[in-house]
């Protein structure tokens, strides 16, 4: 049994991506594995949030996490706020941290484009993300190709604690999805799907109607080629919809390449919106019965509080290494 933890904000429009880059392996870890999923609501204010929104929010991707099949029986679901030792560990980190290699950091300067008025918290994000790692001594964390380098950084950090302060850290592994790791958007495919995306049909979100589905599928960018092929350099628009409907359907990418010979896009398109719809309608009529549960907000309670176990003893073990605090 290893200890697994992963994270996803609050903020809104979970996407298939998330889900196939993500969530996915979330579900299949549950059952071996002693696992920690987090709602990790502090990173999400690295941006202004509407606080009445973010509160729904919270509570949208703690119900998503039970709707894609996350039992709080087998794995602990909370939410980060709720745990204190995320915030106190964050600022040991920070303080054996480089600015240098923050600085490096892609998603930092995509989103901060070398504004004087970037926000702290985006800089720093990656360190509270290590600590979310470190404070339950993870082995493994599940997470899209696009956190590579978050979770490089958490492994060098804990490496270069514990070579000050020998065995203060597990060193984690990270754990990415072999297909469909990196989901792209569906108006321009050389960039991420992603949820903050301007344009709705770039992506789909796992509530999106079946309409909504449709247009956004019918609608998205492929080549003059006419071929239903993999080809990423040439052809990177078909590509991932042929990795999106593969990840969905379970038939592997040849076999599709197979099916749809002599096929034009259309007809190739019509079929994945019927495997999308097929693939989210169950989570969404799981989805809506969550959502209005009391089940939901006490299976919170209790994960934080089994959390917050595991959390205690590991903060007080790091805060000893380095000479922190008299009480025992
Ligand atoms: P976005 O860019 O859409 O805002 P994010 O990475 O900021 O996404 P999170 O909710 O923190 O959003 O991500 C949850 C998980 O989904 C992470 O493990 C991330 O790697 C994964 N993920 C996000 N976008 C994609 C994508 N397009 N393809 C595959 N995995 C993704
Ligand atoms: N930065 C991550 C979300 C995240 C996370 C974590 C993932 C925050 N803390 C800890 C894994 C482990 C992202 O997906 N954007």
């Amino acid at each position: 049994m290893a200890r697994v933890f992963s994270g996803v904000q609050p903020t809104g429009n979970i996407h298939i991506g998330n889900y196939l880059g993500a969530l996915r392996q979330f579900v299949e870890l549950q059952n071996d594995n002693d696992c920690i999923y987090c709602v990790v609501d502090m990173h999400s204010i690295t941006v202004p949030q509407n606080p009445k929104e973010l509160r729904q929010h919270i509570l949208d991707v703690a119900a998503l996490y039970m709707a894609i099949g996350l039992d709080p029986e087998k794995a602990i679901l909370f939410v980060q706020s709720d745990v204190p030792g995320h915030a106190e560990l964050s600022w040991i980190l920070t303080c054996s941290s480089y600015t240098g290699e923050l600085s490096r950091m892609t998603q930092f300067k995509e989103k901060s484009r070398n504004n004087e008025s970037a926000g702290m918290g985006l800089f720093s994000y990656p360190i509270l993300m290590a600590a979310d790692i470190l404070l339950y001594d993870t082995e493994i964390v599940p997470v899209g190709n696009d956190q590579k380098q978050h979770i490089e950084l958490c492994r060098d950090i804990a490496i270069r604690v514990n070579n000050r302060f020998e065995n203060t850290f597990v060193v984690p592994e990270g754990k990415y999805m072999k297909s469909a790791a990196r989901v792209m958007s569906l108006d321009d495919p050389t960039n991420k799907m992603s949820k903050s995306a301007e344009n709705i049909h770039s992506r789909i979100s796992l509530l999106d109607e079946p309409s909504k589905i449709k247009k956004s599928i019918m609608k998205a960018t492929t080549d003059s080629e006419g071929t239903i092929r993999v080809d990423w350099d040439e052809k990177p628009g078909i590509s991932n919809l042929i990795t999106i409907y593969s990840a969905f359907s379970g038939i592997d990418i040849p076999d599709i390449e197979k099916k749809y010979e002599g096929c034009g896009y259309g007809d190739f398109k019509k079929d994945l919106v019927d495997v999308t719809v097929e693939a989210l309608t169950p989570i969404q009529e799981r989805y809506a019965e969550i959502r209005k549960s009391e089940e939901l907000k006490t299976a919170l309670k209790e994960g934080a509080e089994k959390a917050n176990a595991i959390a205690v003893p590991i903060l007080r073990r790091v805060k000893k290494k380095f000479g922190l605090g008299v009480k025992k």
